[in-house]
């Protein structure tokens, strides 16, 4: 249910059940999730890309697994989010390393929050997002209250969320969603190229990065500088910083080793 593959340091996860738009299921979940713990536990990886099998990109939770004209007690959806989705967003938010996300088709529901918790996101001009949740009587998940709230703000993160109203990745990148949006023709060449691009760079010091960026909403300035401070002192003792400042001297690319 999800393609695993690990070349030039970029560990490619592609959801892989196109029949069904990569919705999650039980396998596809634990799937998913060991790929992202296994680029936490892996020092080969150095970069993650996420991306779909087929003409979507993920179509948010599984809705076939159960079917409520069969009777039986309500489910215990607040039990799936502890489970599965949650463990596996928290995995992509505290993973010191780039995860680029390439949406190469349509992301509904859980499926487009998953992509707003990756760091670098292209989407394919043709893929929308869409906050389907509340078509179904359900509320935006996966971190998608926290996400759009905080990236556009109250009054754009609930007409998305109580409409359902598809958004294009066009204006997703112009609203500041996603990175951008490219040629469907050009994104995987584009994704991969990022992705690979950031993986043969100093990848240590880009996931201090990324740690800063995310503390930053809930820091204080004075909590941020001190965290800057100590994220700085740990990247100039690294190798890679040895490198890149010889490298510069000596007008040559610098050689990473994450280091
Ligand atoms: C699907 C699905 C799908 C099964 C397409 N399931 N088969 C968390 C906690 C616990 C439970 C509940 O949920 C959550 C989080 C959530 O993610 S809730 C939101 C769940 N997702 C949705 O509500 C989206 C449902 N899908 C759609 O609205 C459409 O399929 C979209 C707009 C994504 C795409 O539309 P189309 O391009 O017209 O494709 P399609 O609808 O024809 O889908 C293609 C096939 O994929 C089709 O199967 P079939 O056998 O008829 O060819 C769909 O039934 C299947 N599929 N999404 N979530």
């Amino acid at each position: 249910t999800v393609l695993s593959a690990l070349a030039d340091g970029v560990l490619t996860l592609t959801l892989n059940r196109p029949d069904k738009l990569n919705s999650f299921n039980e396998d596809m979940h634990l799937a998913f999730r060991e790929g992202i713990q296994r680029a936490h536990d892996d020092p080969a990886v150095r970069a993650v890309l996420l991306t779909g099998a087929g003409r979507g990109f993920c179509a948010g939770q599984d809705l076939g697994d159960r079917d409520p004209r069969k009777g039986g007690p309500a489910p215990d959806l607040g039990r799936t989010l502890e489970t599965f989705y949650n463990p596996t967003l928290r995995l992509i938010r505290s993973l010191e390393k780039p995860v680029v996300c390439a949406v190469n088709g349509v992301a509904a529901g859980a499926g487009a929050n998953i992509a707003f918790a990756c760091d670098i996101v292209l989407a394919a001009k043709s893929a929308k997002f869409i906050q389907a949740f509340a078509r179904i009587g359900l509320v935006p998940d996966a971190g998608g209250t926290w996400s759009l709230a905080r990236t556009l703000g109250e009054p754009r993160a609930k007409a998305l969320a109580l409409t359902a109203e598809p958004l294009m990745a066009e204006k997703a990148a112009d609203w500041g969603l996603i990175w951008k949006a490219v040629e469907d023709a050009d994104l995987m060449t584009e994704a991969e190229a990022l992705a690979r691009s950031l993986a043969a760079g100093p990848t240590l010091g880009l996931g201090l990065t990324k740690r800063l960026i995310q503390q930053a909403a809930t820091n204080s300035l004075d909590q941020q500088l001190d965290a800057e401070r100590d994220c700085q002192q740990q990247a100039g003792r690294s190798a890679d910083y040895a490198e890149g400042v010889t490298a510069f001297l000596e007008k040559r690319p610098a050689r990473f080793s994450g280091k």
